[in-house]
């Protein structure tokens, strides 16, 4: 496994949660940010998008301060995805932003809103590009059953493309301050697919620590080794993740609001607020980060679905940020109670105990008789009664919050230098 140097992750552990922005031209179709490939969408008939692309309502400094009040501490934005359209006045294609109605760098407008509000930023680029005139046809293509590779692939040039990235990624990454992750976007070896060697991924993973030592880098290029994060997607792991030597590895999980990444106007799949808030728990009670989507408008603003679920995690989170913040799985030898999970501080030697279930009676506390300081509801701070010797916490109590996971805290004592475990 290669030596690529590796990013600071010590930030992402602690704050666990961010928000995943992706916007582009399928905006404006507004059925999912695959549509080129599923509807096999010509680049002559997708041009329309671009033409008329003009987000007159386009407010970053509202997207920042919903992203801010969610408790959300990171953001990673679509620079760039499948699409091959830029979101910022690169001088590397005449596919920008700056050539659309919209008429100038939104990128920049973005990352000035959100760092004006104390988040931290990340850029999403995508790997795959179908609009370049260097890429080449292959499986997930959009041409794939409309043309030869023969006769597609006439001219083109990987090695060309290869080189194109590297000169984008190094505008993102030299013209707009510190950048703190990035997230490409995504490898498919094996029989026409493409993966390391068509992205020339060694070469560029070493261009992106040199220019931004620290970045936290995800561990899509196809390169053991080259990554920080492991990035499950739309999926939560029950339980830790290891790294490809069998350690326990530093994750986080993407997750949508309805389950298209883009603006997608007919989906009626959307999550309740407390699934949403039950997914953020999860993660972190895994020892995971979650980075949560949301898909703007074409017009630039976020639609009030999206904007309910944020105000829902605003609600819990302004309460309830304390289990997660530098909070992580709980000690091995605890095991959470039915229907409920733990997540626990470290420094604070504070043990969360989410209830998904509203709890009639009372909740065992397996292996924790005697080690249990005091326990409280902790978003009112209000005493929960306990009966030490049998493990038990009372919660025969009106609750300011019984709607959305209930939290307790429970300053506990636990030895020194107690493992955390992947299961
Ligand atoms: O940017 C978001 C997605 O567009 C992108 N990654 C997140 C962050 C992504 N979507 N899908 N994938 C990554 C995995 C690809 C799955 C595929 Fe397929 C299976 C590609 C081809 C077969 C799904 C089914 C998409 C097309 C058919």
């Amino acid at each position: 496994m290669g030596n690529y140097g590796k990013g600071d992750t010590a930030w992402f552990t602690h704050d666990r949660f961010g928000m995943f922005i992706h916007w582009g031209l399928y905006s404006m179709p507004a059925r999912h940010e695959w549509i080129r490939h599923t509807e096999e969408i010509s680049d002559g008939d997708y041009r329309i998008y671009f033409d008329l692309f003009d987000p007159d309502l386009f407010d970053p400094k509202a997207w920042a301060r919903a992203a801010r009040e969610a408790g959300m501490k990171y953001f990673v934005i679509t620079t760039k995805h499948h699409e091959g359209f830029c979101l910022w006045d690169t001088k590397y294609t005449d596919y920008k932003v700056t050539n659309t109605p919209a008429g100038r760098d939104l990128l920049r407008e973005v990352v000035d809103a959100f760092r004006a509000e104390g988040i931290r930023v990340g850029f999403y680029y995508s790997l795959i590009d179908w609009h370049h005139p260097d890429f080449t046809l292959d499986k997930i293509h959009p041409m794939r059953n409309k043309i030869s590779a023969g006769e597609f692939n006439k001219g083109r040039d990987m090695k060309r493309y290869a080189k194109y990235m590297r000169d984008q990624v190094t505008e993102l990454l030299t013209n707009y301050g510190k950048i703190d992750v990035l997230w490409f976007d995504f490898s498919y070896p094996g029989e026409n697919g493409k993966g390391h060697l068509d992205w020339e991924s060694e070469e560029l993973i070493r261009l992106v620590r040199k220019l931004q030592p620290g970045i936290i880098v995800d561990n899509r290029l196809d390169l053991p080794g080259s990554g920080d994060i492991l990035t499950p997607e739309q999926f939560t792991p029950d339980h830790g993740m290891v790294d490809e030597e069998g350690k326990p590895a530093v994750w986080e999980g993407c997750q949508t609001f309805s389950g298209s990444w883009g603006y997608f106007r007919d989906e009626t799949s959307w999550k309740s607020v407390k699934m949403c808030i039950e997914m953020l728990v999860n993660h972190v009670s895994r020892g995971g980060n979650l980075l949560m989507n949301v898909g703007p408008t074409s017009r630039g603003y976020i639609d009030a679905r999206a904007m309910e679920r944020l105000a829902g995690y605003a609600d819990w989170m302004k309460y309830n940020s304390r289990s997660i913040y530098g909070c992580g799985a709980a000690p091995a030898g605890f095991p959470a109670p039915p229907d409920c999970r733990y997540t626990y501080n470290p420094e604070t030697n504070r043990l969360y105990l989410h209830c998904f279930a509203w709890p009639f009676k009372h909740v065992h506390l397996p292996n924790l008789a005697g080690k249990v300081k005091y326990a409280q509801l902790l978003a009112d701070g209000s005493e929960i009664r306990r009966r030490e010797a049998v493990n038990e916490v009372h919660s025969n109590l009106n609750s300011t919050t019984p709607d959305n996971a209930l939290t307790l805290e429970l300053p506990v004592l636990l030895p020194q230098g107690t493992e955390v475990p992947v299961i």
